[in-house]
């Protein structure tokens, strides 16, 4: 399966299953408009319909060495008004919400300014990985708006609550350094280093059961808005669906026979 056709994204097999979304209007530092969102939304519906065979990963990364996604287009909000506000920021909430409903790990490849809608966009993402140059904000008070792609909502339970009431009333960029203190990011990689390192990640989880890694991701996500009752018991039932799978057996029997498991995504 080879890449897709778009005008503001590009959607590209980086190596057998592994796919990167790369926002590419570098001309505006990767600003959201409505088409960078409809498309995106277009992109992650196919990954999202696709097996364990073709999809194993996304990487989403922005075009160019400035930027990740510098914010919301402000050009487009400029022109809004109340009713398409809600609109602009319920389909940006509702495409990052997909990405945490896709059950393969998405990772932020930042390689530049991630601020406002573009923080929102890594906050979404499963974990970050930064090049040393990257810059993370959520500038939007600033413009007289608050961060409305679920900013208010993440940034909180990204790095608690008081980082993040500082952050969004500041406005104030955080270098990657500083990001990754206050874990908003894993790890970080000189310039032109990052997607190598990315891509060593990736390596590691595409060794593992593909059913099992979804599993856990479904189980993480869901367990934040559970009490700690609920959440194991929801952890113990998706535990349990896995040994209606082929490759519980073969990952126990691999090890059991000293050799190195070869899973089937089933
Ligand atoms: N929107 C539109 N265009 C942008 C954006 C943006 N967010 N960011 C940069 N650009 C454009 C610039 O206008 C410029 O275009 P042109 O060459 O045509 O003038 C080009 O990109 C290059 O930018 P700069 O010349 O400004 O580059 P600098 O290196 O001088 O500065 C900065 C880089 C610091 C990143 C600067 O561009 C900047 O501050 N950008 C805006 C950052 C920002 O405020 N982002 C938050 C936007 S609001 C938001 O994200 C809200 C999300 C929730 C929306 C909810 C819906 C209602």
């Amino acid at each position: 399966m080879e890449g897709f056709n778009y005008k503001t994204i590009l959607l590209d097999q980086k190596a057998h299953g592994v796919w990167v979304l790369t926002v590419n209007r570098p001309e505006a530092l990767n600003a959201l408009n409505s088409t960078v969102l409809n498309e995106m939304g277009e992109a992650l519906r196919q990954i999202g319909e696709m097996s364990y065979d073709d999809a194993r990963a996304l990487i989403i990364t922005g075009s160019g060495e400035k930027a990740f996604v510098a914010g919301a287009d402000i050009k487009e909000i400029n022109e809004l008004n109340e009713e398409k506000a809600t609109g602009f920021a319920q389909r940006g909430q509702s495409i990052f919400h997909e990405l945490t409903l896709l059950k393969i790990p998405v990772i932020a490849a930042v390689n530049g300014f991630a601020l406002g809608g573009g923080c929102e966009l890594a906050l979404g993402c499963d974990f970050i990985y930064a090049s040393e140059n990257a810059k993370f904000g959520l500038p939007e008070v600033g413009l007289g708006l608050i961060p409305g792609f679920g900013g208010t909502v993440r940034m909180a339970r990204a790095v608690g609550q008081r980082r993040a009431r500082e952050l969004t009333y500041t406005g104030n960029m955080i270098c990657a350094a500083e990001a990754m203190t206050l874990g908003l990011v894993n790890k970080v990689f000189p310039a032109g280093e990052l997607m190598a390192g990315v891509m060593k990640t990736v390596e590691a989880i595409l060794s593992k059961a593909p059913v099992a890694v979804g599993a856990a991701k479904v189980s993480i996500n869901q367990a934040w808005d559970m009490d700690v009752d609920h959440a194991q018991k929801n952890e113990a039932r998706i535990f349990a669906e896995l040994f209606t799978t082929d490759d519980v057996k073969e990952g126990t029997r691999a090890f059991i026979e000293k050799r190195k498991a070869n899973f089937q995504g089933k």
